[in-house]
């Protein structure tokens, strides 16, 4: 809104031309959204704590869990209002990659607030089943995917990282290919969120990479010279990237070790189809793999022991699952699990990062 209410004025008041520029936007929708979550966060931690909207550890995880019981949950309430507020001030809104990643990210909002509702307000041990709430997700998911892929300028080929000349075109195919990416992440960033600060840090990077990644495809001179897909509009998405870093460091200013507060699947849920439709909408999809790799782990190892115990009847290749738990139960103090795999994420995006070179 400041964009439409404000840029239009550069013939009268010329240093209104800054509005124009998406990297300005990027930067002062990061500031916003960090500013409305670090203010709004205590507020809002008073109320859920107020409504005892308070997270129930369960016994068989790993015991320092249980003096968590109690921690306020649902703080993704905050992060997402602190994310589309700044997204609405702060982007051109005439955009449709705006608006799919808006929709997606509320949709999936929607479905995460839906299952802590039942089970944080109604108390009811299990919230959503596990087959509605997926279902729920892939509606989403298949709807941003048919809307990408009616734009007349979308391309269906698919991005192979490190491979400039291997790009298969996907046809109508490509609307379920990104489901899957969408649904994959947004289920991998609530299998990570386990742990204070571990999922919400390295979304902050891979959000910050794909703001990088949003700003070059938008820019036909850049991708260009870089040899990426060019994706005209694309760069607003980095407002929105930008817009989740921010909310992103206002929410771990009080998930950091010791957690004030847990996002719940509210947060979980549409961080990750967020972090997915950014990767489609870039034409970087596989690359995600690299950028949210730590999320790619903790699912992953998830899906590894919960296979091999099926198979083998009882027997576990992690302690537990997901591999945080396998860390904590070796005896690793929490914050060393935490830093330890931020570390593991900056590096990953950092590989990532270096493919806008090497191709
Ligand atoms: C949610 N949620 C946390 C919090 C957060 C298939 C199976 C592997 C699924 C998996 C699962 O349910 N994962 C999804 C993980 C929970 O956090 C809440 O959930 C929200 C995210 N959806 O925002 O509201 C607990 O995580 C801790 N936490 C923090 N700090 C944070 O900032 O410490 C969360 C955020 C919180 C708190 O303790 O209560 C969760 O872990 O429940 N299931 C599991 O992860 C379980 N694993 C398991 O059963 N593994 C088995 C295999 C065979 C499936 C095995 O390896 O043997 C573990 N989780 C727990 N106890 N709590 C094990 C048992």
């Amino acid at each position: 809104m400041i964009y439409h209410l404000l840029y239009p004025l550069h013939t009268s008041i010329s240093a209104f031309n800054v509005f124009r520029y998406i990297t300005f936007r990027t930067i002062y929708a990061s500031l916003t959204a960090f500013l409305i979550c670090f203010l709004v966060g205590p507020w809002a931690i008073r109320k859920l704590t107020e409504m005892q909207i308070g997270q129930f550890v369960r016994e068989d995880g790993p015991q320092t869990h249980l003096k968590k019981a109690g921690t306020p949950t649902m703080g993704g309430i905050f992060i997402i209002g602190s994310v589309v507020s700044s997204v609405l001030l702060w982007s051109n809104l005439t955009n449709i990659y705006v608006w799919i990643m808006l929709g997606v990210t509320l949709g999936f909002w929607g479905i995460g607030f839906m299952d802590d509702y039942l089970m944080q307000v109604k108390k009811q041990s299990k919230g959503l089943t596990v087959k509605g709430k997926f279902l729920l997700q892939v509606l989403v998911a298949f709807f941003a995917g048919l809307s990408l892929f009616l734009l007349p300028e979308f391309d269906t080929k698919v991005t192979i990282p490190f491979f400039k000349n291997a790009s298969p075109d996907m046809g109508w195919g490509y609307i379920f290919f990104a489901a899957i990416v969408i649904v994959g992440f947004s289920n991998a960033v609530n299998l990570t969120d386990g742990l204070d600060g571990l999922a919400i840090g390295p979304a902050v990077v891979a959000f910050s990479t794909y703001m990088v990644f949003a700003y070059v495809s938008g820019n036909v001179k850049i991708a260009q010279y870089l040899q990426l897909n060019y994706v005209a509009g694309s760069g607003e998405v980095s407002i929105f990237c930008g817009a989740m870093v921010g909310a992103g460091l206002g929410f771990l200013w009080f998930n950091t070790y010791p957690a004030e507060v847990f996002m719940g699947d509210v947060g979980s849920l549409p961080i990750g189809a967020a972090l997915g439709t950014a990767a489609v909408i870039t034409k970087q999809e596989v690359l995600l793999v690299l950028v949210g790799g730590l999320f790619v782990i903790e699912a992953l190892s998830v899906i590894f022991q919960v296979g091999f115990f099926k198979m083998t009847h009882g027997k576990r290749i992690f302690r537990m699952a997901p591999i945080h738990h396998h860390f904590e139960l070796k005896g690793w103090p929490e914050p060393k699990v935490i830093v330890r795999f931020w570390i593991i994420s900056i590096a990953l995006a950092l590989v990532a990062m270096s493919t806008l070179k090497i191709r």
